[in-house]
């Protein structure tokens, strides 16, 4: 019975930690998000909504479906996760916090992830 309830105390530290967490996610600093989209002129800011877009296209599905793995991974480790279509080779992602109902260094870090897991396409 020690045992259960040392788990659900563990599951309640874990879920009251995520929703500190989340509160404190800041939106970008209109500076910062100048830098980022200046130094990645690959993503596009969104029209009506806080949020960054940028569009893959690999050789094939194969080629694409590993990209979106490598990303889903680093995503879930980040617990911070893409908004994404995928049709054949073509990947489009678009980038937002939900917690900061805009961009924040969330989106940086994982933008920049995705750069170097796309491998210059
Ligand atoms: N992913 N892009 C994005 N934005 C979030 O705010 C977010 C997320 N993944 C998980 C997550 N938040 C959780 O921490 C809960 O807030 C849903």
């Amino acid at each position: 019975m020690v045992n259960k309830g040392w788990a659900w105390l563990e599951i309640w530290l874990c879920r009251s930690s995520r929703k500190r967490r989340n509160q404190m996610v800041q939106k970008l600093s209109a500076d910062a998000r100048e830098a980022f989209l200046g130094e990645n002129p690959g993503w596009k800011p969104q029209d009506g909504r806080d949020a960054i877009k940028k569009t893959f296209v690999f050789g094939d599905f194969n080629a694409a479906w590993g990209f979106m793995n490598r990303i889903a991974l680093a995503a879930e480790k980040a617990d911070h996760h893409p908004e994404w279509f995928n049709v054949y080779n073509k990947v489009e992602i678009t980038l937002t916090t939900h917690d900061a109902d805009g961009l924040s260094e969330r989106d940086v870090s994982l933008a920049k992830f995705i750069d170097s897991a796309a491998g210059g396409v």
